[in-house]
């Protein structure tokens, strides 16, 4: 019974998310996966079985000189193409079923949430609500929801296994994914499709919690930025004001409105940095702000030669935008 127990938990903890399917989309596009994956194995072991068998029968020492040859044969022929014909027949049949039930026909209706590739981060808008944040996307728990997938500049590809299909994000073009959320968790998934240097770090973090927290974590992202708590962040905000980073970033009653970089009126509430390159702390944000291209290289923020007490006031304000 114990140990019974333990394989189970241990295979839970090997098995990659594919296997955990958190929504119904998943499972389906699950349940193909397994099917395909039991038919190769069973075809995988008759080859195996076959050719030992063959080898063995038809040794050299067994049986000298050439074995017995036989020009075609309909008894054999007929199953080995049927066969193998009717397999991916059925496979056929079966995705497409699939894919029509996990894609239906959008049916006018209106994306819950828009996600845009960025080199090398997602960008995050609430359309129903005017909520724009990055990185972190929360879903309520419990509800069909209808995601529109764009990119600002090459082509991503949005994948979170566990939430169900993967869809290509291209420049110019809206793609769509339907994803019934049901069990509350986080969900990582990542860009998979290269699309530069740091294609690697455009991880994404999706954060399934009950409708009530969704609303009020929706409620607090519409908030404008709170003001600088101390001396020291205020004198960060004034550094941030002055200088470039307004062109870049949004941060929501400061002015600054750029929509280049990741939004940071609420950076503060979010658990990762950079799309899933570090955790957000202070000493992090110092890291990055001090040279962003030994953090994450080539990402397309430039090097601010600014005196270490600038930094840390930067950090201080940075650090309050809950
Ligand atoms: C030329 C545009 C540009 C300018 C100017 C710029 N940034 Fe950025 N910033 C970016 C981009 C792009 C990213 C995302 C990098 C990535 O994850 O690949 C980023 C990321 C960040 C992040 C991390 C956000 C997150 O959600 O992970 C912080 C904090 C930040 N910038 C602060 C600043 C500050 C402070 C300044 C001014 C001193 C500044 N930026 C100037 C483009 C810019
Ligand atoms: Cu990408």
């Amino acid at each position: 019974m114990l140990s019974e127990c333990m394989l189970s938990m241990l295979l839970d903890s090997w098995l990659p998310p594919l296997f955990h399917p958190a929504s119904p989309e998943a499972g389906q596009i699950g349940n193909i996966g397994n099917g395909f994956l039991i038919g190769a194995t069973a075809m995988a072991l008759l080859v195996i079985v076959l050719t030992i068998r063959v080898t063995r029968r038809y040794r050299h020492s067994k049986n000298p000189g050439e074995p017995s040859q036989a020009p075609g044969s309909r008894r054999l022929e007929i199953p080995m193409i049927g066969v193998p014909l009717l397999i991916v027949t059925a496979f056929f049949f079966w995705s497409m079923r699939t894919m029509n039930s996990v894609l239906p026909d959008r049916g006018g209706h209106a994306a819950d949430v828009i996600i845009t590739g960025h080199q090398w981060y997602w960008e995050v808008a609430y359309p129903g609500s005017g909520v724009v944040t990055a990185n972190e996307i929360h879903l309520p728990a419990g509800r069909r929801q209808l995601l529109q997938l764009n990119s600002a500049d090459v082509i991503h590809d949005w994948w979170v296994p566990a939430l169900g299909g993967k869809m290509d994000m291209i420049p110019g073009r809206n793609n769509h994914l339907w994803v019934t959320t049901r069990d509350t968790g986080v969900y990582e998934g990542a860009c998979s499709e290269f699309c530069g240097q740091q294609h690697a770090w455009m991880r994404i973090q999706v954060v399934v919690q009950p409708a009530v927290e969704f609303s009020r974590w929706l409620a607090a992202q519409l908030e404008p930025a709170g003001s600088p708590r101390d001396e020291r962040a205020d004198k960060g905000r004034s550094i941030f004001l002055a200088h470039t980073c307004t062109n870049c970033h949004r941060v929501k009653g400061t002015g600054a409105n750029g929509a280049t970089g990741p939004d940071l009126t609420h950076l503060a509430s979010r658990s990762m940095l950079l799309a899933g390159r570090m955790t957000n702390d202070s000493a992090n944000l110092f890291r990055w702000l001090a040279d962003p291209q030994k953090v994450k290289e080539g990402a397309l923020m430039p090097k601010f030669i600014l005196p270490q007490d600038s930094i840390k006031a930067l950090v201080a304000w940075l650090a309050h935008l809950e």
